[in-house]
């Protein structure tokens, strides 16, 4: 049967709509009140089908925050906008945000080329990819260089929300080692917004979290420090799979406006020939796993986040054949248990899969947009069309939330979410600049 997916756009335009502020559109009314970092990215991804201007304003408002240094801050502050926590003025971040504006003191994976490359494939807008190029360009080498002294190749995150994944079960282990010292007192405010507690953080977890903020605003969030003091150090794979599929957008892009690009193909070069050592220890297996730099070792746990190295569509076949296996296996809902086929964050086999705690079991719609491209990527066409179809259904039926029990499908977080809205315009328009460029 033919989807309708005329209403499901009209629906998703609207969310955007809604969530739209002026210069940004905030994640969702509520719980997210300000500007994100990654959402930016992936709600620019859909604007680029259908409203060129608000795409623009988008990126140019996150690109607003950039610190000298490059670092673009996960947040960027609506200074009018309260019931967030940490607020604007818990970062202590005035002297590193540019004038005017106040923003967080940590990252979240690098989406933002990859969108910019999209907005020039639907726009054709030289002038404005020119201004672009050298903010993301300096938010690369920022990565590249200050947050990877060990020339690996990738960034090194110091906190969970850099991630992007905050509690996931990647980082258990990591965060049973800290033991907050003094923290000061705060109020969660986020657990107001969601119908159970449960599918937050625990108050443990936010211990932790502010706690590695802490460490970072007592050393002024000097990376050389930060990173000799920090007790949570990961070379995080989902972080490191976008950073290279950005940086091949970057390349893209720097061809675009004619600026040289040695600095961007060696780091591609060094990519491609360490990911694999770096991220998959048992190629036969298939699952590539986050590097713990603190005890030096493979941080080996069944996540979405094993597979999402497919996207970065340079890895050899012979080890993605492995990797589409998880797609296929009923742990990953492909069969079984799942009402639909689509992936959850956490492995249903696993003792830490919880079917509705935010990234430790549901269904997220960014991480299945990433592994739907990847499999058209190598050509996997049966599997992405499984996928993009069972996305679809699953929100058509179930609405546009943050994420989705993999059980039955049900909602959960906040409700008219901004990314799950522009990825599945995105997906309705089958991702098809996307192929244009990465092989
Ligand atoms: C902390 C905005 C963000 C997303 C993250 C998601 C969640 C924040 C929070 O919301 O994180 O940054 O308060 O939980 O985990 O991926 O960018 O949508």
């Amino acid at each position: 049967m033919k989807a309708n997916t005329t209403s499901l756009e009209d629906k998703a335009r609207k969310i955007l709509n809604n969530n739209w502020i002026g210069n940004y559109t905030i994640p969702a009314k509520g719980l997210y009140p300000h500007q994100w970092s990654w959402d930016s990215a992936f709600i620019m991804i859909g604007y680029n089908h259908y409203d060129l201007l608000k795409a623009k304003k988008e990126l140019d408002n996150i690109l607003s925050g950039q610190w000298k240094s490059g670092l673009l801050p996960h947040i960027v502050f609506d200074s009018d906008a309260k019931g967030y926590f940490p607020d604007p003025e818990y970062w202590g971040t005035r002297s590193h945000s540019p004038a005017g504006k106040i923003t967080s003191g940590i990252i979240q994976p690098p989406v933002h080329a990859i969108a910019a490359l999209r907005y020039y494939q639907h726009s054709k807008d030289e002038n404005t990819i020119k201004e672009w190029f050298s903010k993301i360009f300096r938010f690369h080498r920022y990565l590249m260089e200050k947050r990877d002294p060990e020339h690996s190749g990738f960034a090194t995150i110091y906190h969970p929300w850099e991630s992007g994944f905050d509690n996931s079960p990647r980082w258990d282990e990591a965060l049973k080692r800290i033991t907050p010292e003094k923290i000061p007192d705060y109020k969660r405010i986020d657990i107001e917004h969601v119908k159970k507690a449960q599918e937050r953080p625990t108050d443990e977890d936010y211990d932790k979290y502010i706690y590695l903020i802490e460490i970072m605003k007592k050393y002024d969030y000097d990376d050389e420090i930060v990173y000799q003091k920090i007790p949570f150090k990961m070379k995080d794979v989902v972080f490191n799979t976008i950073l290279y599929v950005a940086n091949k957008a970057l390349f893209e892009l720097s061809q675009i406006i004619g600026e040289r690009t040695n600095k961007i193909s060696n780091w591609l070069v060094l990519q491609e020939n360490n990911f694999v050592k770096q991220f998959c220890p048992n190629p036969q297996e298939g699952l590539f796993y986050d590097y713990d730099l603190t005890v030096n070792d493979f941080v080996k746990r069944k996540t979405v986040a094993a597979l999402l190295p497919i996207y970065a569509g340079f890895i050899d076949r012979t080890i993605i054949e492995n990797t589409v296996k998880w797609v296929d296996h009923s742990h990953f809902c492909s069969s079984g248990t799942c009402k639909y086929p689509v992936i959850p964050s956490t492995s249903l086999g696993e003792s830490y899969f919880a079917h509705v705690t935010y990234w430790r079991g549901p269904i997220w719609i960014n991480t299945n947009w990433m592994i739907y491209q990847g499999l058209r990527k190598y050509n996997f066409e049966r599997q992405a069309k499984r996928l993009r179809t069972a996305i679809l259904n699953l929100v058509r039926e179930n609405g546009f939330y943050e994420y989705f029990d993999p059980h039955n499908g049900t909602g959960h977080g906040a409700e008219n979410f901004s990314w799950t809205a522009s990825l599945i315009i995105d997906l309705i328009h089958k991702c098809d600049m996307m192929d244009l460029i990465i092989k």
